[in-house]
């Protein structure tokens, strides 16, 4: 059994920041005093104009409201463990890798400058990246200098365990606050996999027992809302929208109606853009403003979804959005669709941002938290 997020013990909800000092929003809840504790029964306290921009799909969802199927998150509920689907899902990246890496690591294969050189080429056609693959073989050359290593059969478990060195940094769980709401924004470039990682992780949140509510903040695409409130109906939360408005107005109504209803977590999806796109990265940057004058500690992480076969662009990605924003986390897709699943190395040696989730298909079960050690072997092994 594996958690996507770590628990916190409940506490009252979050005191929210005074409402009237957000722009451009059309909610006006009277939530000058702190809403009670979730409880089945309780009401949100939202005005009429609040509840017209509200599009409640459903009730809030409780454990019980969640079929038992959807609970089977162990790693063998499909008969074969999150290892085997990862490496399935990083093939690609393995047989390119392997193209390469092939011949080098036969056993009796000598450990020479050529032997080195080839090595780093594989290294960096899997989008490795230059530091990275300079990083990894100079501690693979210190190793078979050291421990005078003059069998490549022996140096392919070296090369493993110095990726899982280089990518250990990046493992982290999301933490859920104290106080609920956990406010989580996405963001990202179109198609990346935003909307569903979103509608994957509402599975996962309420499956451990978590209320979500979701904020349909890609309010450029009427077919974006109707996607994200697709996934809503699927698992019984709610789905905040605005027929007008935009993304900032409709997370700052989620994140009222979060405190109204003591929501554990609010899954904020926004519209997909280039960190080119001047204006829109400077829209995000108004919509985390925003954010923090519905609850000053929010938002809690601002996480980049990323479409692996960008490869060495991801890196760019991460570093533009995470310049515009201060990103918290990364969520890494389509690792299944590519031979450029080298690129968290690459991410890892030049801006180590955590990666929270990683997706290797498009089941549910397929997203998953990242484990340095199980990705290496995955690759490597
Ligand atoms: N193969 C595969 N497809 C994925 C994965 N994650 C998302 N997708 C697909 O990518 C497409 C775009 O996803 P979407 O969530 O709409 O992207 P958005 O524009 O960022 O919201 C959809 O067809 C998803 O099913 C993954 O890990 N593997
Ligand atoms: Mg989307």
């Amino acid at each position: 059994m594996f958690s996507f997020f770590r628990s916190r013990k409940r506490a009252e909800p979050a005191t929210p920041a005074a409402p009237e000092t957000a722009p451009g929003s059309a909610a006006t809840a009277p939530l000058s005093a702190p809403p009670a504790p979730p409880s089945p029964a309780a009401q949100p306290a939202l005005t009429p104009e609040a509840v017209a921009a509200a599009v409640a799909v459903a009730p809030t969802a409780t454990e019980a409201a969640v079929p038992a199927e959807r609970a089977g998150d162990s790693a063998n509920s499909d008969g074969k463990g999150w290892l085997g689907r990862l490496r399935q899902g990083l093939a690609k990246t393995r047989e390119r890798l392997g193209a390469g890496l092939g011949g080098l690591f036969q056993p009796g294969s000598k450990v020479d400058e050529a032997w080195f050189e080839q090595l780093e080429d594989s290294l960096l056609m899997a989008d490795v990246g230059v530091q990275a693959t300079r990083r990894l073989l100079q501690g693979l050359r210190e190793a078979a200098r050291r421990e005078r290593i003059a069998d490549a059969g022996a140096l392919r478990e070296r090369l493993e365990r110095q990726l899982t060195e280089l990518l250990q940094p990046l493992e982290r769980a999301i933490d859920l606050q104290e106080a609920p709401p956990t406010v989580i924004l996405f963001v990202g470039v179109n198609g990346a996999g935003k909307t569903t990682s979103i509608g994957k992780l509402a599975q996962h949140l309420l499956n451990q027992g978590e209320s979500v509510v979701l904020a349909a903040g890609d309010t450029f695409r009427a077919a974006a809302v109707e996607q994200l409130r697709s996934w809503g109906e699927r698992n019984g939360v709610p789905v905040i929208s605005q027929a007008q408005g935009d993304s900032a107005a409709v997370i700052f109504d989620g994140i009222q109606s979060a405190l109204a209803r003591g929501t554990g977590v609010l899954l904020a999806d926004t519209a997909g853009r280039l960190p080119t796109q001047l204006h829109l990265m400077e829209e995000l940057r108004k919509v985390k403003r925003v954010a923090g004058k519905a609850l000053a500690t929010a938002p809690h992480e601002i996480l980049l979804v990323l479409d692996a076969n960008t490869g060495q662009n991801a890196l760019a990605q991460v570093k533009a959005f995470d310049d515009a924003l201060g990103l918290t986390g990364l969520i890494v897709t389509k690792l299944d669709g590519t031979a450029k699943g080298g690129v968290l190395a690459a991410i890892a040696a030049e801006r180590p941002i955590p990666v929270c989730f990683i997706g290797v298909g498009e089941k549910l079960d397929d997203l998953r938290p990242f484990r340095a050690a199980d990705y290496a072997e995955a690759l490597l092994g």
